[in-house]
């Protein structure tokens, strides 16, 4: 029944009527990399380009006052979306990894010491890792790491032991892009608030598939990105506590963050601007505000129930195909991202014969090289899955891996 949903919000994404070649239909399965996009957030961003295109917060013109007012309801809508407590705490970015690193370049210079310890996961996507990394060599910092389990969860127990060491912040990621692992955030963030840490969450795969309340998690900072959630490229979000955000030092310096500039000194702008120099990407953050509309109207709970009925279906239909290898948890505590490889096939020789057939998945290391390392595989085949997303294109999917495997005999 939830199939329907799929199969009626399809009409809305111009990209899914597409043939890959003639007479080969476009099977997306590519998600967890970037979401399609709906007609709706397309016309929003042309129409402020046809209409209203003009600099914010600078001109007093009416263009310039419409635009400004059209960016400033994006982040509304935005802040409403993730249940932010005020618009101050929802800062545009380019996307997660620069969200993380903005903490990682204020607070973390401005509140760490040498010795200091930053707790993270072994399941980490790089951009949750080598901003750490860096600051870590910068500052003497030592990095701790919450250990994978055999069933591909989070340890718990080792991660209680780790909070004994009195870390200043953990950061980890609410689902994984490799494994489709959820994470307890909530139960986590409070073990790291009773430990004295601050929390950092990577909400890259967990704001666009389910839904996420900043104030429930009490989340001291959460990093997203739009163009995973329905949204434009080139525009993401940092979620940070008002206090917290209020007490950092900016990141970049330039137009639009500064109060007052002399020739040796600035003081800086009131929140959310001190962290938003430059010119920002003013339609993205139009068409942003128009994909949260977008998913609201669906309905966060309705994604998420879908999403989950599209994953038990396929975990279902791939235990099917001989040599096949999923890594990842249970279906209770997975989203929509299949990993797997196939005995004695390159997951890139699969994902090239899967796109013969116009079945796009992504083949290689999904930027978590460390946790590939873990379990000694250089690389797996992944598919994944969103609102849009159909029993049948599973069925495709498994069609095709019986074609790879049938050719690779
Ligand atoms: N964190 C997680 C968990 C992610 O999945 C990604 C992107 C990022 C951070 C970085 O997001 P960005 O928008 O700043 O690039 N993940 C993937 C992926 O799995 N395949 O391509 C991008």
């Amino acid at each position: 029944m939830m199939d329907n949903i799929a199969v009626n919000l399809r009409a809305d994404f111009p990209i899914l009527n597409r043939e890959v070649r003639p007479g080969v239909p476009l099977v997306y399965l590519d998600s967890t990399a970037t979401s399609q996009k709906p007609w709706q957030v397309i016309q929003a961003m042309d129409q402020y380009y046809q209409k209203n295109n003009a600099n914010i917060h600078r001109g007093v013109h009416t263009l310039a006052e419409e635009a400004t007012a059209q960016y400033e309801e994006a982040r509304q809508k935005i802040a409403s979306f993730i249940n932010a407590a005020s618009t101050n705490e929802v800062i545009f970015t380019r996307n997660t990894t620069e969200s993380i690193n903005l903490v990682a370049y204020t607070w973390g210079r401005q509140a760490l010491q040498p010795g200091d310890i930053i707790i993270l996961t072994e399941m980490e996507h790089h951009s949750n890792l080598v901003p750490w990394q860096i600051l870590a060599a910068e500052k003497g910092l030592r990095l701790e790491f919450i250990p994978v389990t055999d069933d591909y969860l989070l340890d718990l127990e080792e991660y209680q032991r780790l909070l004994a060491l009195k870390p200043k912040l953990v950061a980890f990621t609410q689902m994984s892009n490799v494994l489709g692992t959820i994470n307890p955030a909530k139960e986590m963030i409070r073990m790291a608030h009773d430990a004295g840490a601050l929390t950092l969450i990577d909400g890259a795969q967990s704001v666009p598939h389910f839904p996420v309340d900043v104030q429930d998690l009490k989340a001291d900072f959460l990093a997203f990105s739009a163009h995973k959630m329905c949204g434009p490229t080139g525009i993401g979000i940092l979620y940070g506590k008002e206090n917290l955000l209020e007490n950092m030092p900016p990141f970049l310096g330039g137009g639009d963050m500064i109060r007052k500039v002399m020739l040796r000194s600035f003081s800086p702008n009131d929140l959310p601007h001190k962290f938003e120099a430059g010119t920002p990407a003013i339609a993205e953050a139009i068409g942003f505000g128009v994909a949260v509309d977008y998913l609201k109207s669906v309905g966060m709970e309705v994604v998420a129930a879908h999403e989950r009925e599209i994953t038990a279906y396929a975990l279902d239909r791939l235990s099917e195909i001989p040599g096949l290898e999923i890594f990842g948890p249970a279906i209770e505590h997975k989203g929509g991202v299949v990993s797997f490889t196939l005995r004695g096939i390159h997951p890139h020789d699969v994902a090239q014969l899967l796109d013969r057939e116009g079945i796009a998945v992504r083949a290689g290391h999904h930027c978590a090289m460390p946790l590939h390392q873990k379990f000694n595989i250089p690389a797996t085949t992944r598919a994944s899955f969103y609102l849009y997303t159909t029993l049948d294109e599973v069925d495709q999917l498994a069609r095709g891996l019986e074609n790879v495997v049938r050719i690779f005999g």
